[in-house]
């Protein structure tokens, strides 16, 4: 307290900690703060509604994860607030997930009061051994900045730096807030300043020189073409790659991850590449390219089919956040961002080469056949023909995440999974905060794909998604039980079964009644009938559709894909 009265006499314009915090929260973009009440953070969550922030409130703290996650996907960045221990500790899996996929999402704990802390006392939610920074030490290694708010002498500036660096290196940062700095005073004129969230400039002479080298190899190419991945979402080189792509006219394909981060409309594009799972004809075109423009790569295993990519040092440039490789030559320190828009600037005219025909539609043998069953090559490509631009599309680890490498979208789609981390059930929480995130911007579509097994981990962000009034379209794939895993191990072992759920009654259960449908589809015919029934392209009510496949059917993608992750198991 003594600390506390201080502080106040000597400010002009006292604001109490989580206001700070939260005003900050607002001004970066959030309007809506996921997470679960307790005891050690209900005084904070006091300060929402004077802020202008919405709280969500979810089932579990590990789908508030999920949905900051999905929230911060769309939105740009989120926040979420769990309670000391018990809560956040639910929420690792999730924090650990955004770390791993460059996520932005601010990790806020309550705590007990910091005297209580210092006294080592036996409260509830503890170890019991007195150690109240176990749990801080946990999300240090997940997060990318820790804030521990235990003093209002510096907890302004903590705040500014946490929020600051969670956008930079858009990963997650961890700020604890004890109860008695809930109400503790900061200087409420430092708000009159935004936090900067500017990249720092790369030195010029050095973006420069890269750029030269960048440019003496690209206008000898003879066949380059651009290769689009993940970071250059998560860094927000969005524009600069449309700009490059616009420019150049050269082939461009983008890996998994990299789905959404170009216009799949755009003459450029030649469709995803994955090694061995890519697309038709699209390995041939990219491994014989002399010169490959690689921009945010992340080659893990699942984005890569089993590391199955042909693509050498020695014909690749690769663009990241933090530096910039020109074949074998490294240069660190330097953003992908400022190169790449000198590289636009400054290229000569180009003379690309044919991009290869898209051939991910619809087979033609798919197109004549008489057969009824909804199998992965029938099903993706006719998802393509019914996505709208602009929709939200979320796809969960399973066959899913790899049936849509034949999805060719339409413009301006976002793409939201997680092929790297890939912890099943995550998918449902972020469509809940994704969906959320989208309507408070423009109201977009959002559309998920999530198998039985995995939607049984999560299946309660579909209560949230009802009392937040979303209206996602939720799809099941109904393949009786873990499929993926069954193409890595134990194809007929009892752990890959699950217990068969009526999924479609899921949400009356959770209250829903008029702002709810559901269906059950069984046919092609009748997937191609819902699709074209205009009431069911109506966003006003949450729709959760069971759809029947095979359970010992897969996109082509994951058997190539499984039987690498078999391999290597041994
Ligand atoms: N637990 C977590 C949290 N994450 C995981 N990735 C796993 C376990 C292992 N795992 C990966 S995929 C999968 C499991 C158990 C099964 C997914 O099955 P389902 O959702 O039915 O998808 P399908 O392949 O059948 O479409």
């Amino acid at each position: 307290m003594a600390t506390t009265d201080i502080a106040t006499r000597e400010l002009e314009n006292p604001i109490d900690v989580t206001e700070y915090l939260f005003r900050r929260l607002y001004e970066v973009g959030i309007r809506s703060v996921h997470g679960v009440p307790g005891d050690y953070n209900l005084a904070a969550l006091d300060y929402l509604p004077n802020c202008d922030l919405n709280w969500v409130g979810n089932c579990n703290e590990l789908n508030a994860g999920y949905a900051a996650d999905g929230y911060a996907r769309v939105n740009g960045i989120s926040a979420l607030v769990t309670t000391f221990g018990v809560g956040e500790l639910s929420a690792l899996n999730a924090i650990a997930g955004a770390y791993s996929e460059f996520v932005p999402v601010i990790h806020i704990v309550g705590q007990p009061t910091t005297q209580s802390q210092k006294d080592g006392m036996l409260l509830h939610h503890t170890l019991g051994n007195g150690d109240f920074n176990v749990f801080t030490k946990m999300s240090a290694g997940i997060s990318c900045y820790v804030a521990r708010l235990n003093d209002p002498y510096d907890a302004a500036t903590l705040i500014d730096s946490a929020i600051r660096e969670c956008w930079i290196r858009s990963r997650p940062v961890y700020i604890t807030l004890p109860t008695d700095m809930v109400a503790a005073k900061v200087n409420g004129d430092r708000l009159k300043t935004p936090i900067d969230l500017a990249l720092p400039k790369n030195d010029p002479e050095k973006e420069d020189y890269v750029v030269d080298v960048v440019l003496k190899y690209l206008h000898v190419a003879k066949n380059p073409v651009i290769l689009v991945d993940a970071c250059t979402i998560r860094h927000r080189a969005l524009e600069e790659v449309r700009d490059l792509v616009e420019k150049s006219g050269l082939p461009t394909f983008v890996t998994p991850m990299g789905k959404g981060a170009v216009n799949e409309d755009h003459k450029n594009f030649g469709g995803v590449y994955a090694g061995n799972g890519s697309n038709a004809g699209v390995s041939e075109a990219v491994e014989s390219s002399d010169l490959i423009l690689s921009i945010g790569a992340i080659k893990s295993d699942f984005n890569t089919t089993g590391f199955t990519y042909r693509v050498g040092k020695l014909n690749t440039i690769d663009f990241h956040s933090t530096f910039v490789r020109v074949r074998y030559s490294e240069y660190p320190d330097i953003n992908m961002k400022g190169v790449l828009r000198k590289v636009v600037e400054r290229m000569n005219p180009l003379t690309p080469a044919p991009i290869p025909l898209i051939t991910n539609r619809l087979p033609e043998s798919e197109q004549v056949s008489t057969d009824q069953t909804i199998t992965h090559k029938w099903l993706w490509p006719i998802v393509g023909q019914w996505l709208k631009e602009k929709d939200i599309v979320l796809t969960e680890t399973g066959t899913a995440n790899f049936g849509i490498w034949e999805t060719r979208f339409p413009a301006n789609v976002t793409a939201i999974s997680q092929v790297l981390w890939g912890s099943i059930g995550y998918s449902m929480g972020a469509c809940q905060g994704a969906a959320l995130a989208a309507k408070e911007q423009e109201d977009r579509r959002t559309i998920l794909f999530i198998g039985d097994g995995s939607i049984q981990l999560t299946v309660q962000e579909l209560s949230t998604i009802l009392r937040n009034k979303l209206n996602p379209i939720v799809f099941v794939i109904c393949n009786d039980g873990y499929t993926i895993e069954r193409y890595i191990h134990g194809w007929d072992a009892s752990y890959n079964d699950i217990q068969p759920w009526e999924f479609i009654n899921i949400p009356k259960v959770f209250g829903a009644k008029d702002n709810y449908q559901g269906y059950r589809i069984k046919t092609r015919d009748e997937l191609n009938q819902l699709f074209a029934d205009e009431n069911f392209n109506v966003s006003d009510k949450l729709r959760l559709v069971e759809v029947y496949m095979p359970r010992d059917d897969a996109p082509a993608g994951l058997k190539l894909t499984a039987e690498a992750a078999a391999h290597r198991n041994n």
